[in-house]
């Protein structure tokens, strides 16, 4: 394999891509954002991911990476475009429809398209389909037993955001191929930077398996979260509770917190649930729990407030996990919002990875950014949104005659 395209360089695509031309292989990256291309042909990068500046830098400056607006003939393309979902949680594929037409005119007999983004089952079928349309000249897999010009396969990204590079490298991958001869093909080009094993399936399988691993994450956080609902009005500990319950040799419960966010856990069980409605119940209910959390918390926040006259309310985190800068579906933004909207009181919020409110925030006048100490100094209540390490080392003295909101334990 000489050349290998990667199709969308944002959080999977860009870090696949300085991986792939790591090992030598010339990688062409495309995407339709003219500042990404120009800003990753300078050797820098648009995103955030510990050490991948370092990595693209390298790659750009040794001439195996450069990105273009426009694909360009490859041996193999690599997809990994955007697959979120519309306002009634329906899965929106244009992103995928729209990089299979850019990349048709670019391919030739004898090459290997292989999707990542994450997709409801039958997407590789009507990536085929696209592709098929664009370029009738081209055979592909499912048409005949003949060897098709094009092969086709479904290998979905399972990176954690924050050890990107590392994930990418030791991880298994799931392979699925259109054929079986498809997955082969795939499974050699994965072999070329994982160390992980490569496991071969069919293209349905892969979609699914996908779907199922962040809706087992958030099936198993929404049992955390519903606990601590329960707990609340049980007057019981739920943190406490949980590492008693998880000292059981066969319990091992996730960890509550203001509700679950990111760009993919959020997400992809909506995907399941839309396509087998009547029977993906237990995974329906567990988002309809965790979208439900933020909710909670507010109520505990106006509860909070009631006896206190224009109360400043210290909200301690804004990112959708702890020690990242990354504030997408962020359940600490969406509260920070609500309650600056109900104009519950003075909103200091403290974020140690951010140094500018994001807009949507900063449009209300009663919300200002300021350091954890201080703010909580100046508060009369404390939320603490995200488990950020920086909050570990506040001394408790701090919170002498708050009123404490915790959603992730840190101070239990
Ligand atoms: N969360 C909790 N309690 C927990 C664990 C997580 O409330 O005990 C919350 C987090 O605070 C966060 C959200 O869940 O708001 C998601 O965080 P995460 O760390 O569980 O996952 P992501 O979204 O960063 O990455 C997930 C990973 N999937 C799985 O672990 C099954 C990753 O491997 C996937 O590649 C990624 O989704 C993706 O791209 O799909």
């Amino acid at each position: 394999m000489k050349t290998i395209s990667v199709v969308g360089l944002g959080y999977i695509g860009l870090p696949t891509a300085a991986v792939i031309a790591a090992q030598g292989v010339k990688v062409i990256g495309v995407d339709v954002n003219q500042f990404a291309v120009d800003t990753i042909n300078q050797g820098k990068i648009h995103i955030v991911e510990p050490e991948l500046d370092a990595l693209v830098h390298e790659v750009v400056r040794k001439g195996l990476l450069k990105a273009v607006t426009k694909p360009e003939p490859a041996d193999a393309f690599l997809i990994a475009v955007p697959t979120p979902f519309k306002e009634n949680h329906e899965p929106d594929l244009s992103y995928v429809k729209a990089a299979a037409f850019a990349i048709a005119p670019a391919l030739s007999k004898g090459n290997l398209v292989i999707l990542e983004s994450t997709s409801p089952v039958g997407t590789i079928d009507k990536m085929q389909a696209w592709l098929s349309e664009a370029r009738p000249d081209l055979s592909f897999p499912s048409e005949s037993d003949l060897i098709p010009d094009i092969n086709i396969a479904y290998c979905p990204e399972r990176v954690l955001p924050g050890k990107v590079l590392h994930e990418l490298v030791d991880n298994d991958r799931v392979v699925g191929g259109v054929t079986s001869i498809c997955a082969e093909k795939a499974a050699n080009l994965y072999r070329i930077f994982v160390r992980g094993s490569c496991l071969i399936t069919n293209a349905r399988t892969a979609e699914m398996c996908k779907l199922t691993e962040n809706a087992f994450r958030d099936v198993n956080i929404a049992f955390a979260n519903e606990l601590s609902l329960i707990c609340d009005e049980l007057k019981i500990n739920v943190w406490e509770l949980i590492r008693l319950a998880n000292r059981h040799p066969r319990v091992d419960i996730l960890q509550p917190g203001p509700g679950v966010g990111g760009h993919c856990i959020a997400v992809d069980p909506w995907f399941i649930v839309d396509s087998a409605p009547k029977v993906a119940r237990l995974i329906r209910t567990a988002r309809e729990v965790n979208d439900h959390k933020p909710h909670h918390v507010i109520e505990q926040v106006i509860s909070a407030a009631e006896k206190i006259i224009n109360p400043t309310i210290a909200c301690l985190g804004l990112a959708f996990k702890p020690d990242i800068d990354d504030l997408r579906e962020s359940p600490a933004v969406e509260i920070v919002k609500l309650l600056a909207d109900k104009k519950i009181g003075a909103l200091l919020i403290a974020e140690p990875n951010i140094e500018v409110l994001p807009a949507e925030i900063e449009k209300f006048s009663n919300v200002s950014l300021s350091d954890a100490a201080s703010a909580i100094a100046q508060a009369d209540i404390v939320l603490l949104l995200v488990n950020h390490r920086q909050f570990y080392q506040l001394p408790n003295s701090l919170l002498t005659g708050k009123r404490v909101i915790d959603t992730r334990g840190v101070w239990e």
